[in-house]
């Protein structure tokens, strides 16, 4: 019998490869598979993989299906924390020149308000804060969950707000912080937005991927160039829209849009978000592959390893000088094509931080009952959902609440003109909602109210990442009511959804929205934050 999950009409190699079965949106007639995103697949041993659809049923093992949920969203989590502990781990090597890469002791204590501090210790949540600790704590995330290690499926779900808070410090916090003591702190003011800022009269080079280690030096570089056009996709791009005012082209679901317009010379990649199909595409083109770290490797791309100042100065020129030799190769009819498409860039205020919201306004105007709260709204731009849907329920609910966002979805606002820095604010890439925390904390010591009791929300519409699910982590630990609009993995079994939602609002009066339609959502949010 045909299994229709197998049914990949995608063709990847290059030679048979046309625009339109290349891009993303082409290919989600790969169905997901039904068991896998409700978590019920367990693949931990070889006597498997076992499928447990219902209560009822166990693995060969004996695992029952909230273990086996249970044990899938602990790794999952894990996984994006190791994503953002890494993107900083790189940055502090970047910084040092040390492969000692080792960040500030009792960070957390440092960072994190001390009556959070002291609830995340009683919950047994804290992460370990000697030395490296933190990094123990992640290998013992995976330990616990192998065959045979932890049974408890509560103890398992707990420990993803251990994952979160390690997401969130020693990864966003720190992140955020290096990023900024090194290159700068952002300043608000207009950015552009879309493809539309892709240029036909330049030379254009995209820098795409999470790690600005070598990007803040391509802006230099290209400075001396008049002919040259930088745009950035993903957070690689939230960055230098915020820092640099680059013009940001593509969020995750338009990268192969980027390429396929056939006027970019270059495509600079780091890591993280940078989908395999996009380094076929650049063969399709006459783009250049050039990869500049070791853990994101492309089999036809050029590698040129950044790992610190002199030699992501010295890539800088490299690149410049590739993508010079490169402009040669382009065909006259991408640039009639891309001329006719009339795409203009969105204009949109950008590059806010925790100073630059006006913290003390909107702190009087819940206070005084004209504001109902704050919305954080976060992570990705799933090409399964229909965003379009999402960004009108934020326009809407931008009336009585403010939004603060980042990341892919900050420039989904953006396309739609939404990004207005009076109700709702672009706050940078992912790691960068270390910002979005501090911009509630600073709200809440205004009216000298717990971060936990503050009308706070943190809506992530249309997740794709596992970084996007420890990011989530990060703030129910801070104890503010979440919202997914993807609940993958969550809501398949109901004792894991209860549990997450019965203990969140135990620990921090919280509530859990696993919510996938944006009207229904609206409405709750409007009935419940009063
Ligand atoms: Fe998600 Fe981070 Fe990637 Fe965009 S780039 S798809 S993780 S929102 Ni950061």
């Amino acid at each position: 019998m045909p299994d229709e999950h197998l049914e990949l009409k995608y063709r990847s190699t290059p030679e048979t490869q046309t625009k339109e079965d290349s891009l993303l949106n082409g290919r989600l007639n790969l169905h997901p598979c039904t068991i896998g995103s409700q978590g019920f697949c367990c693949k931990l041993c070889m006597m498997g993989p076992c499928r447990v659809l219902n209560d009822s049923r166990k693995g060969v093992c004996g695992s029952s299906r909230n273990l086996i949920v249970a044990k899938n969203i602990l790794r999952f989590t894990t996984g994006g924390t190791a994503a953002h502990v890494g993107h900083a781990r790189h940055l502090l090597r970047f910084m040092s020149g040390s492969r000692q890469m080792r960040p500030p002791v009792n960070y957390i204590r440092r960072k994190a308000p001390s009556y959070q501090y002291l609830k995340w210790r009683e919950a047994g949540i804290l992460p370990d804060e000697r030395d490296n600790g933190y990094l123990v704590d992640m290998t013992e995330a995976l330990h616990m969950t192998t065959l045979g290690v932890n049974s408890d499926f509560r103890s398992i779900l707990l420990d993803c707000l251990k994952m979160g808070l390690i997401d969130g410090y020693y990864g966003l916090y720190l992140g955020t912080e290096l990023e900024e003591r090194h290159f700068g702190k952002p300043v608000a003011r207009e950015g552009l937005i879309d493809l539309g800022c892709i240029r036909p009269d330049r030379i254009n080079i995209a820098l795409h991927g999470h790690e600005p280690t070598l990007a803040d030096h391509m802006v230099k570089e290209a400075a001396k160039y008049r002919e040259i056009n930088l745009v950035g996709v993903c957070c690689t791009g939230s960055y230098l829209l915020s820092r640099h005012r680059v013009p940001m082209a593509a969020h995750f679901t338009l990268q192969e849009e980027v390429i396929c317009t056939g006027l970019i010379e270059a495509l600079v990649v780091d890591v993280q978000c940078i989908i395999p199909s996009i380094a076929d595409i650049c063969d399709c083109y006459h783009t250049k592959l050039v990869s500049t770290n070791e853990l994101g490797r492309f089999p036809n791309a050029i590698h040129k390893p950044v790992t610190d100042p002199a030699s992501a100065a010295a890539t800088a020129r490299e690149v410049i000088e590739i993508a010079m030799q490169s402009r040669a190769n382009r065909r006259d009819e991408y640039e009639s094509s891309f001329r006719e498409r009339s795409l203009l860039p969105r204009r949109g205020i950008v590059g806010h931080t925790q100073h630059s919201v006006p913290t003390v306004r909107i702190a009087d105007d819940i206070k005084n009952g004209r504001l109902k709260g704050v919305i954080g709204v976060i992570g990705c731009v799933n090409p399964r959902i229909d965003c379009a849907e999402w960004i009108k329920a934020y326009r809407e609910l931008s009336r009585e609440f403010i939004i603060l966002s980042s990341g892919c979805i900050a420039f989904e606002l953006g396309r739609y003109g939404l990004l207005d820095g009076k109700r709702i604010f672009h706050l940078g890439s992912c790691i960068n909602n270390a910002r979005i925390a501090e911009t509630m904390l600073q709200i809440s010591r205004h009216l000298g109210d717990a971060i936990s009791d503050m009308p706070f929300l943190i809506s992530a519409p249309a997740p794709i990442s596992e970084k996007a699910m420890s990011i989530v982590m990060f703030f129910a630990a801070m104890g503010l009511s979440i919202h997914s609009g993807f609940p993958y993995l969550m809501t398949g079994a109901p004792d894991i959804a209860e549990f997450i939602c019965g203990s969140l609002s135990a620990m921090a009066g919280s509530r859990s929205y696993f919510e996938d339609n944006a009207g229904v959502f609206m409405a709750r949010v409007r009935s419940d934050f009063k």
